[in-house]
C-alpha cells in the first residue's frame, strides 16, 4: 500500500502541529490520487501512536482555507450529533483536525504547502476493490449515514472547493477543449476512446438539468464516495468513518451513490488493464442499494431513487472523461504510477460503463425492491 520514499521533510512538518508527542518516523501512505498522505509514528510516554499528515494538492485545491473551514464545520457537526445520539465510538466515526501550533486546523510549511493532521483511525482500513457483499452494504450505509449526519448542517452553504465538480456537462466541455488543444499530440492514439465518450455526451447533462430545474434537491454531499474513502472495521467489517472530505459541499445524493457503483461493483481496481475482467456485478449493486437505502431511504425523493441505476453509469462516464482529459493534458491532475496510467483508467471506465448499460433494466428492478 505504501511506497518507501518521503518527498517531504516529515520531522519538520511534525513541528508545525500541536502534537504533544515525539515524532519518530513517517512513510507515504494509501493509494489516493490527489494529496500527499503520510502515516506518522509518534512516541507518547513510551507508547507508539499514529497520525495522518496530509499535504493538500495545490494544483487541485486552489482555496485550501475555505476547504479546511468546510472540513472543520462538517467534522464538528458530525461529532456533536454522534455524541448526542450516544454513539460510544463517536471519536473514530468522524475525522478530527489536530490543530497547528498557530491554533488553525492547517499549517503552511516553508514552501507554502498546506498541511493538515488527523488522528489515525485504528483497527480499520480502506479497500481499493471489494471482496464481499457485506463490504458493499457497509460502505454504502456509511456514505448514506454521512449524508444524514450532514443534512442539518447550519450556517451558510459550504464553500465550493472545486467549482462544477460533478457538472458532467462541463466535464465534457473540458474534454472537448483538451482534444482540441492536444498539446502532447496524444489524441491520434485515442480516436476510438474519444468517439466512445462523444457518443455519450448528451446523457451527461441529465442530472445537471434536473438540479437546475429544481426537480431534484441540492444537499450536502461527500462528492468523492470512492470505495477507498470509507474505512471499514477490521473486526466487525462495519463502516467506521467516511474520510477524504475535501469535496464535501453542496451536490446531489445521486452523484454519491453513482460513485459507489463505479468503485465497488467491479471485481478489479479502476486501472485494470485486462478489460475482460471488468463487469458490474449485480449482487454487489444489490448490496450497495440495500446498504445505502437503509440509511438514505428516509430522506431521498422518488425522483432521486429512480436515478440511482443511471447514476452508476453517469459517474463512470464522468470519471472516464476526467481520466481521458488528463491523459491528453499530460497527466497533470491525477497521480500516475506508470506511463499511460490515465489511459488504462479511461479504458476500464469505458468497460464498466458498457457493463452497466447492458444491465440497466435489472438494476432498476433492484432499486424498486428496496424502495
Ligand atoms: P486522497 O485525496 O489523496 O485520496 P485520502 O484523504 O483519501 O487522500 O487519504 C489517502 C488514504 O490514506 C486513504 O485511502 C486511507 O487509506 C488513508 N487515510 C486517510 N485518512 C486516514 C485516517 N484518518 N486514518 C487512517 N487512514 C487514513
Ligand atoms: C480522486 O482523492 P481520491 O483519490 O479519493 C478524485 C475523484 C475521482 C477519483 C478517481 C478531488 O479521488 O474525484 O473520482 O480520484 N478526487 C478529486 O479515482 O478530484
Ligand atoms: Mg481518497
Amino acid at each position: 500500500m505504501a511506497s518507501s520514499e518521503n518527498k517531504h521533510d516529515m520531522a519538520a512538518v511534525a513541528q508545525l502541529f500541536d502534537m504533544r508527542a515525539d515524532f519518530v518516523n513517517a512513510h507515504p501512505y494509501g493509494s489516493g490520487h490527489i494529496n500527499d498522505t503520510y502515516c506518522a509514528y509518534y512516541d507518547q510516554a513510551g507508547q507508539r501512536i499514529r497520525y495522518i499528515h496530509q499535504r493538500l494538492a495545490e494544483n487541485v485545491f486552489k482555496e485550501p482555507v475555505g476547504l479546511m473551514e468546510n472540513v472543520g464545520r462538517v467534522t464538528s457537526h458530525a461529532f456533536k450529533k454522534l455524541q448526542e445520539e450516544g454513539d460510544p465510538e463517536s471519536y473514530r466515526r468522524t475525522l478530527t483536525c489536530i490543530p497547528a501550533v498557530t491554533g488553525k486546523p492547517y499549517a503552511i510549511d516553508a514552501d507554502g504547502s498546506v498541511w493538515r493532521t488527523y488522528p489515525f483511525i485504528e483497527r480499520a482500513r480502506t479497500y481499493d476493490f471489494i471482496t464481499s457483499e457485506n463490504q458493499c452494504v457497509e460502505a454504502a450505509k456509511a456514505f448514506g449515514e454521512f449524508q444524514k449526519l450532514t443534512a442539518d448542517l447550519d450556517g451558510p452553504p459550504l464553500f465550493e472547493t472545486i467549482p462544477n465538480f460533478h457538472n458532467t456537462k462541463s466535464r465534457f466541455e473540458f474534454l472537448v477543449a483538451a482534444i482540441e488543444k492536444d498539446e502532447h499530440n496524444r489524441a491520434k492514439d485515442v480516436a476510438k476512446e474519444i468517439e466512445w465518450f462523444m457518443a455519450r455526451q448528451a446523457e451527461g447533462s441529465k442530472v445537471v438539468d434536473l438540479l437546475e430545474s429544481g426537480a431534484i434537491p441540492m444537499r450536502v454531499t461527500h462528492n468523492d464516495t470512492k470505495l477507498n474513502n470509507v474505512m471499514l472495521d477490521d473486526v466487525t467489517g462495519e463502516g467506521v468513518c467516511v474520510i477524504d472530505l475535501d469535496t464535501t459541499m453542496n451536490g446531489s445524493a445521486v452523484y454519491d451513490f453513482g460513485d459507489m457503483v463505479r468503485t465497488a461493483t467491479s471485481p478489479v481496481g479502476e486501472d485494470e488493464v485486462d478489460t475482460s475482467k471488468i463487469n458490474m456485478r449485480m449482487n454487489m449493486f444489490e448490496a450497495l442499494v440495500k446498504g445505502y437505502l437503509s440509511s438514505a431511504n428516509a430522506f431521498l425523493t422518488e425522483k432521486e431513487r429512480e436515478l440511482l441505476p443511471f447514476a452508476g453509469k453517469l459517474l463512470t462516464i464522468e470519471c472516464g472523461t476526467r481520466f481521458l482529459s488528463d491523459y491528453l493534458l499530460g497527466d497533470v491532475y491525477f497521480k500516475i504510477h506508470k506511463d499511460g496510467h490515465n489511459l488504462d483508467r479511461t479504458r476500464s471506465q469505458m468497460a464498466l460503463a458498457e457493463s452497466i448499460e447492458s444491465q440497466m433494466e435489472a438494476m432498476t428492478a433492484v432499486v424498486a425492491k428496496y424502495s
